[in-house]
Protein backbone atom coordinates (compact mmCIF):
# COMPACT_ATOMS: atom_id res chain seq x y z
CA UNK A 1 0.00 0.00 0.00
CA UNK A 2 0.95 3.37 -0.80
CA UNK A 3 0.66 6.28 1.13
CA UNK A 4 0.27 9.88 -0.55
CA UNK A 5 3.10 12.13 0.68
CA UNK A 6 0.97 14.49 2.78
CA UNK A 7 3.12 14.06 5.98
CA UNK A 8 5.09 16.70 5.66
CA UNK A 9 2.93 19.08 6.04
CA UNK A 10 -0.04 17.86 8.05
CA UNK A 11 -1.90 21.62 8.17
CA UNK A 12 -0.40 24.40 10.04
CA UNK A 13 0.14 23.59 13.44
CA UNK A 14 2.96 26.00 14.02
CA UNK A 15 0.32 29.32 13.31
CA UNK A 16 2.16 30.98 17.09
CA UNK A 17 5.85 30.89 14.95
CA UNK A 18 4.60 32.08 11.30
CA UNK A 19 7.18 33.93 9.74
CA UNK A 20 8.87 34.64 12.96
CA UNK A 21 6.69 36.93 14.42
CA UNK A 22 5.23 36.23 17.83
CA UNK A 23 1.58 36.21 17.51
CA UNK A 24 -0.98 35.90 20.59
CA UNK A 25 -4.35 35.78 21.38
CA UNK A 26 -4.42 38.56 24.80
CA UNK A 27 -7.72 39.21 24.65
CA UNK A 28 -8.86 35.60 24.37
CA UNK A 29 -11.19 36.00 21.93
CA UNK A 30 -9.53 32.96 19.38
CA UNK A 31 -7.85 35.59 17.09
CA UNK A 32 -4.43 36.16 17.16
CA UNK A 33 -2.86 39.48 16.88
CA UNK A 34 -2.20 39.01 13.46
CA UNK A 35 -5.26 39.17 12.09
CA UNK A 36 -7.20 41.08 15.80
CA UNK A 37 -7.12 44.78 14.83
CA UNK A 38 -7.80 45.32 18.76
CA UNK A 39 -6.49 42.46 20.60
CA UNK A 40 -7.06 44.09 24.24
CA UNK A 41 -10.67 43.95 23.05
CA UNK A 42 -12.43 40.64 22.48
CA UNK A 43 -15.58 42.55 21.02
CA UNK A 44 -12.63 42.98 18.40
CA UNK A 45 -11.97 41.05 15.65
CA UNK A 46 -12.51 39.98 11.68
CA UNK A 47 -15.82 38.37 12.06
CA UNK A 48 -17.78 40.65 14.81
CA UNK A 49 -20.16 42.44 14.20
CA UNK A 50 -19.43 46.28 12.73
CA UNK A 51 -21.97 48.76 14.48
CA UNK A 52 -22.12 51.67 11.76
CA UNK A 53 -20.85 54.62 12.79
CA UNK A 54 -19.87 53.91 16.57
CA UNK A 55 -16.27 55.18 15.79
CA UNK A 56 -15.16 51.48 16.44
CA UNK A 57 -13.53 49.55 13.47
CA UNK A 58 -15.43 46.46 14.79
CA UNK A 59 -14.60 43.99 12.03
CA UNK A 60 -10.94 45.07 11.42
CA UNK A 61 -11.43 46.12 7.66
CA UNK A 62 -10.34 49.48 8.51
CA UNK A 63 -13.69 51.29 8.43
CA UNK A 64 -16.31 52.69 10.88
CA UNK A 65 -18.86 51.59 8.03
CA UNK A 66 -20.39 55.02 9.39
CA UNK A 67 -23.68 56.66 7.76
CA UNK A 68 -23.24 59.18 6.07
CA UNK A 69 -25.92 62.29 6.09
CA UNK A 70 -27.16 62.78 2.37
CA UNK A 71 -27.03 65.84 0.77
CA1 LIG B 1 -7.37 38.26 20.16
CA1 LIG C 1 -9.81 41.25 19.79
CA1 LIG D 1 -18.13 50.62 13.95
Amino acid sequence: MVLLGLSAFDGVACTQSLYGIAVTDEDGDGYLSDVDCDDTNADIHPDATEIDGDGVDSDCDGDDDAVLPEG
